[in-house]
């Protein structure tokens, strides 16, 4: 098995340090770090959404996948990052208040990154006050707000007038995006983008801010 299969079949199996010793030896022998993204690591995690859906995979297997997702992330992270040369604005990111889902916040956070913004990483259970603050006090350029889970959707709505109320709406760009998020939802709460993936939402973030 190569180390692609060996990566996705790892974290199908929560197999974190198989995982681990898989992307460190195909790092070695030089296989781009996007193509065990892309072809290996979404494509596993996607697998282990499909899985629990039909009810084969239940709370701890998703809970061991992402673990040994999230081992492979942090070593090709840098590398992802590394294709950006200086940084070309702030981008605060934050999953919404009450949704700790953070696996797909993570992969923009490491696209966006990429493109080459500097990162400000607020976390899961972000509420709306401290994305003003990632303005206010931190001069975020664009933010980035994740949602996974319908019932925090809301919190989008809420985050953008709490910008609003504080003066800075017009400071910055807003994009949403997230598995049940949808463009006719970022229109009809005034978002400035949508990304349908972290790589849409890198592009996105790019022609917001005015980047080549
Ligand atoms: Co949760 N979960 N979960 N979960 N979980 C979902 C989301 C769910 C769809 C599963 C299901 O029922 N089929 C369901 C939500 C249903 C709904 O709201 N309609 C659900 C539920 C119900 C729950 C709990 C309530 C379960 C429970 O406790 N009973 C609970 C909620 C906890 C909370 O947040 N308060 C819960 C908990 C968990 C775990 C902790 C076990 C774990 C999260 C671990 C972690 O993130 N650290 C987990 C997981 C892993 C999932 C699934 C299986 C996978 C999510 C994931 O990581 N996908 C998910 C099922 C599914 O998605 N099919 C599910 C892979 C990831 C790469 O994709 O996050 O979609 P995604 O991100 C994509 C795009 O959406 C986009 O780009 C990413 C990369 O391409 N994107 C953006 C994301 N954010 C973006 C922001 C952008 C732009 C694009 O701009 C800023």
């Amino acid at each position: 098995m190569g180390y692609k299969e060996t990566i996705y079949e790892g974290i199908l199996e929560g197999d974190m340090n198989g995982v681990v010793e898989a992307t460190n030896g195909a790092i070695a022998e030089s296989v781009p770090a996007v193509d065990l993204l892309y072809e290996a690591m979404i494509p596993a995690m996607s697998e282990v959404g499909r899985l629990f859906e039909i009810n084969e995979y239940y709370v701890p297997e998703m809970l061991i996948a992402a673990r040994a997702m999230k081992a492979g992330l942090a070593i090709i992270r840098p590398l992802l990052a590394d294709a950006g040369v200086e940084a070309k604005g702030k981008v605060a990111l934050g999953t919404v208040k009450g949704d700790l889902h953070d696996i797909g916040k993570n992969l923009v956070a490491i696209m966006i990154e990429g493109a080459g913004f500097d990162i400000i990483d607020l976390g899961v259970d972000v509420s709306p006050e401290q994305f003003v603050d990632s303005v206010k006090s931190q001069g975020a350029d664009a933010i980035g707000l994740s949602a996974l889970l319908t019932t925090t959707m809301p919190s989008m709505k809420s985050t953008i007038d709490a910008l609003a109320e504080a003066g800075v709406r017009d400071q910055v760009k807003v994009v949403i995006g997230g598995a049940p998020v949808t463009q006719k939802y970022a229109d009809e709460i005034g978002a400035d983008g949508y990304g349908r993936d972290a790589a849409a939402a890198a592009n996105i973030v790019k022609e917001l801010l005015g980047v080549e």
